[in-house]
């Protein structure tokens, strides 16, 4: 299982991925990935890596594992990482995060001391190889490990291994639960990232390019040019047809725009004439007015040889009374500002 050539490393600086902080890059796709997550949950054996293969592979279990502590050695060229299985749980009197920026989260109480294991990750400095070998490796190391020694020669690597390879029995402590009983609990940093990409890919998915066509396309075309009034409209936006309605029945002079309310981000000639995003809105020279209501009572005002209302009083309630029914009942259906 050899790293993918793409894997980011970044040898100076080099930060042990945790939950949230991803490497620079991430792979997405790596190699392997479902055996490299298995074996870094079982981790039956010492596991040598390079900087390489941690940013690329430990980003997708960190959600096995929770940080504990960090040792740092005066003398010795390598810094060391402890880490609890998550099923360990939060030990008792834990102090909560007091930073504000950190989002809060409904928590729900998971059981304590679900699971024993404890690893811990140690980060060795380039030429460190013999050091390890001799000193803290003092394990008798597998097949696999020596070869990735071998393979490392005098670059920089990464040890993960059990910190209680047994348990009071003398046998080995396993996971009490499976991976997938993990990913169940936290999703690592590396998938919460990737759905939080697909997440946005999908919200920046461009919709496809409305254009007014058959009489609407013609009366779009016929009002192409600058005028004193712009009219940024949606042609499929029954608000919008219902003011550009009024414009063509009053006659009025009007440069007509055609606006995706749904791209994002928002065009900044819509986020001008309403803050809200929305069409319709008119504007002329710096004033500007939305919300198809409003619009069409500010039409009326300006030029009444046309008029859009009944003007015999209960045919005009009646009237206000469905266009007031018709606004609030398809409104839902139309908006998507949340
Ligand atoms: N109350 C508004 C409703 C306008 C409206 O909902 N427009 C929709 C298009 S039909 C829109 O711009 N939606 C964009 C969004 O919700 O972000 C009016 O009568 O003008």
């Amino acid at each position: 299982m050899s790293p993918p050539a793409t894997a980011a490393h970044d040898s100076a600086g080099l930060e042990p991925p945790r939950g949230g902080q991803l490497p620079a890059r991430l792979v997405e796709n790596p190699p392997h990935l479902e055996q490299w997550r298995q074996k870094l949950f079982d981790l039956e054996h010492v596991l040598i890596l390079t900087p390489e293969e941690l940013e690329t592979y430990f980003p997708w279990v960190d959600n096995v594992y929770s940080h504990r502590s960090t040792q740092r050695y005066k003398r010795k060229t390598l810094v060391t990482r402890y880490h609890d299985c998550r099923m360990k749980g939060r030990p008792a009197g834990t102090p909560k995060s007091r930073d504000p920026a950190r989002k809060t989260r409904q928590r729900t109480v998971r059981k304590r001391d679900l699971c024993d294991v404890k690893i811990k990750v140690t980060e060795y400095q380039a030429g460190a190889a013999a050091e390890f070998r001799d000193g803290d490796g003092g394990l008798a190391l597998e097949a696999g490990a020596l070869e990735a020694l071998a393979r490392i020669r005098d670059g920089p690597f990464w040890v993960i291994q059990r910190n209680n390879p047994a348990g009071p029995d003398g046998l080995p402590v396993k996971h009490r639960h499976t991976l997938q009983d993990s990913d169940a609990i936290k999703k690592s940093s590396a998938h919460r990232w990737l759905m939080a990409k697909q997440h946005d890919a999908r919200r920046n998915q461009r919709p496809s390019r409305w254009r007014p066509s058959g009489d609407a396309g013609a009366t779009a075309r016929k009002h192409a040019d600058a005028a004193g009034m712009t009219f940024l409209a949606a042609s499929f936006c029954p608000f919008s047809q219902r003011v550009w309605i009024a414009l063509e029945a009053k006659g009025l002079a009007y440069q007509y725009r055609e606006i995706h309310p749904l791209r994002k981000p928002k065009p900044q000639l819509l986020l001008d004439a309403n803050p809200r995003g929305l069409v319709p809105a008119i504007s002329v020279g710096d004033w500007a007015c939305a919300e198809s209501p409003v619009i069409l009572e500010y039409l009326e005002d300006l030029d009444c040889s046309v008029v859009l209302h009944p003007t015999q009083p209960r045919l005009k309630a009646n009237c206000r009374m469905w266009i007031d029914f018709v606004s609030s009942a398809s409104s839902p259906f139309f908006s998507f500002h949340g």
